[in-house]
């Protein structure tokens, strides 16, 4: 317990920090039973800056650095960086390009696992500074933080903890300051940082550097210079997904045991190589359901992101440029992050010129284009909405002014839909209301075929949004079972779409 303590409690003070307004954490106390911790996980909801991390639903990574001009992924830190000269820079075209496709986010590498760094840091000389990019007068932080503010798009920084250049990596306590030193430039010259992205790969060999990280000092740094920034992957507010395939779990629940933010835990999931070996998730993987709850010492809003790049590595590489992912493939990777109640932290890598390449702006274009003809109509819109345990059933296919829930204690429900002219469709989306919480355990969905109900599709959570996609159907008697919920479940939306173009 010791070590648990030493490792879990200073994060449980951070998630309490905002506790005052908010119940992103609860405890569980050793007298709970199985249906107090139930209870308890249908009341933990996100913090207010988790809620509009959540909502942002598409952010997006630009890796760039001096790996962009030596064709490398993980450079050693002893690179030349008299090569770092991008001659046609504009972070406004990144910036307006992500905006374009809907991304209402960007993170800039201000540091990699190199060392270098994109800002004129006085705590080194491996950086911007000293490059022939004007003239060693440049800002790349700050061209980026400048445009995001021109467009109205949020702002974070991705600060390697892993440096490979500096001489204090691996004496843990010069090296902690150098460290803090460069996040409180980072934090204090750019106006408002909305994510702070701290990765937990770390690719020293058993003969290598050890360097302990004073994660704790940070976070609570980030607290004071920007409160409203969530610290994500390696910090208390945002968990990894697991996988860099943009393929999320089946059931990804957003409450999860406290000892998932475990330092060491996402330390050893996290990245040792180069590449990854792709994780595929299968039916059955998940953190939250009530097995693994059983035994929790608490519980917490521990919300998943999925990060991908939309080319088969994270920097830019000419090679790749016939394999960037079409507008369909993202668009299949929508349904499988975003879809599965997480968020989705999509990569668009800048080329050496310093531009985001055409083929990239194309496919965000297209990957758009695609979104947006896809969702447009909500086809149950015209359906009258029933629910005999119900309030607010209308609201379920109209705006989002309210929520719909369940009478008493019901804990599940039947809603049907009905029109007189029978509509074609094969997407599913539903919603829950987070700001209760995530409460459904099981759904399905089925139609009216010959006076018998024939399931279309089923699944099993659903939190922020959930997407299915099916082989199209067509009907005019629809109904949603919730199945099973750990509490009154609630709904925001459901809606049914057709899109030509299965994703
Ligand atoms: C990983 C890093 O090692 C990759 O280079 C990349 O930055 C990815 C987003 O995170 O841990």
């Amino acid at each position: 317990m010791p070590f648990l303590n030493k490792l879990i409690f200073p994060l449980l003070l951070l998630a309490a920090s905002a506790k005052a307004q908010n119940n992103s954490f609860t405890s569980i106390s050793p007298g709970d039973t199985e249906q107090d911790i139930i209870y308890k996980a249908a009341h933990v909801t996100p913090s207010p800056r988790q809620l509009r991390w959540q909502q942002l639903e598409l952010t997006a990574f630009f890796h760039f650095g001096i790996n962009t001009f030596t064709n490398e992924e993980w450079g050693d830190g002893k690179e030349d960086i008299s090569q770092f000269n991008p001659t046609e820079l504009s972070a406004e075209q990144w910036v307006k390009t992500v905006k374009d496709a809907g991304i209402k986010q960007v993170i800039i590498t201000a540091k990699h696992h190199d060392g270098f760094c994109l800002w004129p840091s006085r705590f080194t000389e491996y950086g911007i500074k000293n490059t022939p990019y004007k003239n060693g007068k440049g800002d790349i932080v700050k061209e980026v933080a400048n445009a995001c503010k021109k467009y109205g798009v949020g702002f974070g920084i991705y600060l390697s903890p892993w440096d490979r250049n500096s001489a204090y990596y691996g004496d843990s306590v010069k090296y902690n300051t150098y460290f803090e030193n460069q996040l409180t430039e980072l934090l204090s010259n750019y106006g408002k940082v909305d994510e702070v992205w701290f990765d937990g790969a770390n690719g020293e060999g058993p003969n290598g550097k050890k360097q302990v990280y004073d994660f704790n000092s940070w976070y609570k740094l980030i607290r004071k210079l920007q409160p409203q920034a969530v610290i994500a992957i390696q910090g208390p507010d945002v968990r990894w997904v697991g996988t860099e395939t943009g393929k999320g779990r089946l059931t990804e629940w957003s409450v999860l045991p406290v000892d998932e933010q475990q330092e060491k835990k996402i330390a050893d999931a996290s990245q040792k190589d180069v590449m990854v070996k792709p994780v595929v998730y299968k039916a059955g993987e998940d953190l939250g359901s009530r097995d693994r709850l059983k035994g929790a010492k608490g519980l917490v809003w521990y919300p998943a992101e999925t990060d991908v790049s939309i080319r088969p590595r994270w920097f830019y590489h000419r090679a790749e440029d016939a394999k960037v992912k079409s507008g369909q493939e993202l668009l299949n990777i929508y349904f499988t992050s975003i879809g599965r109640n997480s968020l989705l932290l999509l990569n668009i890598p800048p080329d050496t010129r310093g531009l985001i390449s055409d083929s990239d702006v194309k496919a965000l274009k297209d990957w758009a284009q695609l979104r947006e003809s896809l969702f447009k109509n909500n086809l149950l819109k015209e359906f009258t909405v029933q629910c005999t345990n119900g309030i607010n059933n209308r609201m379920l296919v109209g705006d989002q002014r309210s929520f719909w829930t369940t009478k008493g204690k019901d804990s599940t429900a039947v809603i049907e839909f009905d029109s007189s002219a029978p509509v074609s469709f094969n997407v599913l989306q539903l919603r829950e209301d987070i700001t209760k919480g995530q409460r459904i355990e099981k759904f399905s969905l089925q139609c009216l075929k010959d006076g018998k109900w024939i399931e279309i599709t089923a699944g099993t959570t659903v939190g922020y949004k959930r997407l299915l996609s099916f082989k199209p159907v067509t009907s005019g008697k629809i109904r949603l079972l919730i199945e099973s919920s750990r509490f009154n479940p609630t709904l925001t939306n459901v809606g049914l779409f057709k899109s030509d173009i299965t994703p």
